[in-house]
């Protein structure tokens, strides 16, 4: 499962981003989007389902008329201030929840509308753009730390005559998310002392910052767009990043508004319809929201969500299925998965994602929408169905 943290400093909306992709779509059939705890719980992608290109929509639980929903889980990183990585307000600890991460939502107060700690002061007057380097220089820092303070041990094993600092390394680094193959290209790219005993806090903290290029991906989320000075979103929207605008407030209003069937809205759409009894204020609010929408095409929220899995992480939806022409599972379900895979993957890979056994036992794979058998060096695309063959199944 892909994991998305939530960062940021305190009262720039995370938790109003969290509650609103994690809320529960009462129209589907279960609840795909669940709180498994108060900062742990599920969101998801959204896609093009390839039951659009059939008769009949596939009714899967989390595909609402080929719109298909893609588990993702989404963690709510408590309030980071400047000083985080030194212990300033348990940053610590809160930087150490990062470590699970796969990507980070940075978000930020595109208002303008609280200090560098969060604290409440008059819109527009606090430069969001400083909330963008922040949070980078305190992952870096992090990072940097970690490395140091297991640098003792990297110098006493570099003394062997078979010592490996990428292997060393990884050792160090594997906690927090970096693979011996991330440490290695970081390391190609990389100029650095030799001698393990000649690195100083410049080599750590050069290190730092590329392992966290290479591991921690980050979109800024410019929040609170609906009240943000234009001055300030634009800035940010012209940053050589990925920025997206939103509006966590909306999409929460929106869901809830959806839940008590007052308007119809998919998350991720662009637009809403009010289909329910509503009274002036209601009506007011979301008149008003709806020309937040039109500026950024929608509230964001799910804009984010996939420029983190889908941009960032390059990931490509692909369903597996055990009949190749009914597009099914062993029980009739049509389209029963779908998985979340590194782009390069191949229908091994996916094999493996589906169950150890199956990716032990794999043979090969057919196209479902061909019924041709496939290399086993395709590459797969977004959307495919693939029916893996393997001695397991
Ligand atoms: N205007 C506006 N306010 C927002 C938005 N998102 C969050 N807020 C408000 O900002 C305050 C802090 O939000 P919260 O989610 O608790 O921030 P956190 O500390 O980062 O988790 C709350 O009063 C929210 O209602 C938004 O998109 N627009
Ligand atoms: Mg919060």
């Amino acid at each position: 499962m892909v994991t998305v943290a939530l960062a940021g400093k305190p009262n720039a909306g995370k938790s109003t981003f969290f509650a609103a992709a994690t809320m529960a779509d009462v129209e589907m059939a279960n609840y795909p989007f669940t709180t498994i705890d108060p900062n742990r719980g599920m969101t998801a992608v959204r896609t093009d389902c390839p039951c659009l290109e059939r008769e009949v929509r596939c009714g899967n639980d989390y595909c609402r008329d080929g719109i298909r929903y893609v588990p993702v889980e989404l963690l709510d990183v408590a309030g980071l201030v400047p000083g985080a990585h030194e212990g300033r307000g348990l940053g610590n600890q809160f930087l150490d929840e990062l470590t699970v991460a796969d990507v980070i939502i940075n978000v930020i107060d595109a208002a303008g509308a609280t200090d560098a700690e969060g604290e409440p002061v008059e819109i527009g007057t606090y430069d969001p753009l400083d909330e963008v380097d922040f949070i980078v220089e305190e992952l870096d820092h992090w990072l940097a730390d970690i490395i140091e303070r297991n640098w003792e041990g990297v110098e006493r094993q570099s003394r062997s005559p078979d010592f490996d600092l990428e292997q060393a390394l990884a050792d160090v680094l594997t906690g927090v998310g970096a693979t011996e193959a991330d440490i290695a290209t970081v390391l190609r790219e990389l100029d650095y002392p030799t001698a393990p005993r000649a690195w100083d806090r410049a080599d750590f903290e050069a290190l730092g910052e590329a392992v966290r290029v290479r591991t921690k991906p980050i979109v800024i989320a410019a929040n609170k767009a609906d009240i943000a000075p234009m001055e300030h979103l634009e800035a940010l929207l012209d940053l050589e990043i990925p920025v997206v605008a939103t509006t966590a407030e909306g999409e929460l209003a929106l869901r809830r508004a959806a839940d008590a069937s007052l308007v119809s809205y998919a998350p991720g759409d662009a637009d809403f319809e009010i289909v329910g009894e509503v009274n002036d204020q209601q009506r007011a609010g979301l008149d008003g929201l709806r020309g937040t929408m039109n500026q950024h095409s929608g509230t964001g929220v799910q804009t984010t969500m996939n420029e983190a899995i889908y941009g960032l992480l390059d990931r490509v939806t692909v369903y597996p299925v055990q009949d190749a022409s009914k597009w099914t599972d062993g029980s009739g379900n049509v389209l029963p998965d779908a998985f979340l895979l590194p782009r390069g993957a191949t229908p091994r890979d996916l094999a493996f994602a589906v169950h150890s056994d199956i990716g032990e036992g794999y043979l090969h794979a057919v196209d479902a929408r061909t019924g041709r058998e496939i290399s086993d060096k395709y590459e797969l695309k977004e959307g495919d169905v693939i029916k893996i063959v393997s001695t397991a199944s």
